[in-house]
């Protein structure tokens, strides 16, 4: 099979992002568009000679032309083998794990998150590397590098491959095995929990509503929950996975998820919800009138971990981004463990993963995961809140009540502001960044602030420094303000504003009322009004 080099020019505004390269579903069927990204990615790790890679993506619109693509191109750059998930599809989580379980040299994962997928919405893609985690900052650097550069792409023509059947057709000189997306990681997570006790407590009669929000994890639900673990048939809604996820937003929090939080809220709620999202790394978890935010369910996870199976000797460490709130600190500081504080994006646990200074990792937009992969993992949390309610007997409404009582409660919220001209955006941070170094001491709606600073991360393994990570306000009466700029939206900016309150006393109140303070001073600082003409956000969870 003759390999072509096609000539191209290099396209503006390919920079990865906190997860990858995201833009809407229709630039990347711009002639080249995916091509040069890909090539660049080639050309960044050295070239495709003699490696393995895994690819597969959530099933959104565009999944199977693009992987055509990347099949093509790979056979182009001298790879010797890809692993495809059938069908095109693979979890986020479960193509991490395939990576590390075939010991590849990397992968493509394509999907654009949580975000909505469609001709008119967003596509993405990434590139993971051989420990299975996002493509560290240095290396996003280079891809970045090579887009600016690029001149060619090479590729071979071909007929498609058919994906929707396991087995192991051939590409010229290339390898490819297409695989059942689902059995690796189910046979994963059995090695992790405690089936058996899982199991016993469907047995029993306790109730569960999965939505799967019509994608990725239709699939592996069906087959863990309804499956494996014996949950009714039902457990699992909107279980097919959709190119368009039913024209919904699959993003697991209390707005998009509204149909199982009114559920939930509801006289006929199960005994726990949850959810996951576009690529199946993000989860949602929600009790019997007890919705359980990320930092929190984090936090709880961590102090729990030890009665499933794999986490029984104890954690090493647990690592959180900085945004999330300090729930899962207390944890750490109670077990006399390590606990980290790094830059949004999952990329950044990944050595302290790889080191074994943390076993838990998690982020406040609804990522929770472990050492099995490095990858946060949607179904993986579910089945840890599982493993827990099965051994400790009690609700989730008690779990999370009881983890209060004994570690005090960190109010928490998150208010986005979508759509902001960019320019504006840009100059509220650099206006709150001017602001800092005077800040401590002043009083703001009442709030004096502490400290306050832009957060830099020092990787305590490979000491590299990551900058402009984000701006801390510190209060007294333990409040923080986080002020930051969304890596992963596709149109104008999203500043994020991230509010927390601790309390050890008073850990009964509403939410929004326990952060009315900290909120006003937040805005009062940042002049927010002046800058994008609102302090409402459009979204907050
Ligand atoms: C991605 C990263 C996450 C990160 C999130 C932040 O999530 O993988 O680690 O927390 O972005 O998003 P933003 O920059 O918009 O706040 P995902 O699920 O989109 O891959």
């Amino acid at each position: 099979m003759k390999i072509e080099t096609i000539a191209t020019n290099p396209i503006e505004g390919q920079m990865p992002g906190t997860s990858g390269l995201r833009k809407k579903t229709r630039v990347f069927m711009e002639p080249g568009y995916l091509e040069n990204f890909v090539q660049a990615t080639f050309d960044a790790i050295g070239g495709g000679e003699g490696k393995t890679l895994i690819v597969g993506g959530d099933g959104r619109y565009f999944n199977k032309v693009a992987i055509q693509t990347i099949l093509k191109m790979a056979a182009g750059n001298g790879v010797v083998k890809v692993i495809v998930g059938k069908d095109g599809i693979l979890s986020t989580p479960a193509a991490s794990h395939l990576i590390r379980l075939n010991k590849a040299d990397g992968g493509f994962i394509l999907s654009a998150s949580h975000n909505p997928g469609g001709i008119d919405e967003d596509f993405g893609i990434k590139f993971n590397g051989q420990n299975g985690g996002p493509a560290p900052e240095n290396l996003t650097a280079k891809i970045f590098d090579a887009t600016k550069t690029i001149a060619k792409f090479k590729t071979v023509s071909t007929a498609e491959i058919n994906l929707n059947a396991c087995g192991s057709p051939s590409l010229g000189a290339m390898e490819v095995q297409i695989v059942d997306p689902v059995e690796s990681y189910s046979a994963l997570m059995e090695t992790l929990f405690d089936f058996p006790a899982i199991r016993g407590l469907f047995k029993g009669g306790f109730t569960m509503c999965f939505d799967a929000m019509h994608a990725v994890t239709g699939p592996y639900a069906k087959a863990i929950l309804e499956g494996a673990l014996g949950a009714t048939e039902g457990t699992v809604a909107n279980g097919v996975p959709l190119e368009d996820f039913g024209k919904g937003h699959p993003d697991p929090n209390p707005i998009w998820a509204k149909t199982l939080m009114d559920l939930m809220m509801s006289s006929a709620a199960p005994d726990l919800g949850a959810a996951s999202d576009g690529d199946g790394d993000r989860n949602m978890i929600v009790g019997r009138g007890a919705y359980v935010t990320p930092s929190d369910s984090l936090a709880i996870l961590a102090a729990n971990a030890h009665l499933a199976p794999a986490y029984r000797d104890g954690l090493a460490g647990i690592a959180r981004s900085m945004p999330t709130s300090a729930a899962s600190d207390r944890v750490a500081k109670k077990l006399g463990i390590g606990s980290y504080e790094t830059p949004t994006g999952w990329k950044f646990f990944g050595n302290l993963l790889d080191a074994g200074k943390v076993t838990i990792c998690g982020e406040e937009s609804a990522g929770t995961g472990s050492s099995h992969v490095r990858e946060k993992d949607g179904l993986w949390a579910v089945l840890l809140w599982l493993n827990i309610l099965a051994v400790r007997k009690q609700s989730v409404a008690e779990i999370v009540s009881d983890h209060w009582q004994r570690f005090g409660r960190d109010y928490y919220s998150r208010y986005d502001y979508e759509n902001v001209a960019t320019g504006s955006a840009n100059q509220l941070m650099q206006s709150l960044c001017s602001k800092l170094p005077g800040l401590a001491g002043q009083a703001f709606a009442g709030m004096t602030v502490t400290a306050a600073d832009e957060f830099s991360y020092h990787d305590p393994v490979d000491g590299s420094v990551s900058n402009n990570q984000g701006i801390r306000i510190y209060f007294e009466g333990g409040s923080r303000a986080v002020f930051r700029l969304s890596g992963t939206g596709t149109q104008g900016a999203t500043i994020r504003l991230y509010l927390e309150q601790y309390s050890n006393t008073d850990i009964g109140r509403d939410t929004q009322e326990a952060l009315q303070g900290v909120r006003a001073a937040a805005q009062s600082i940042s002049d927010m009004n002046a800058h994008i003409g609102r302090v409402e956000p459009d979204v907050i969870t």
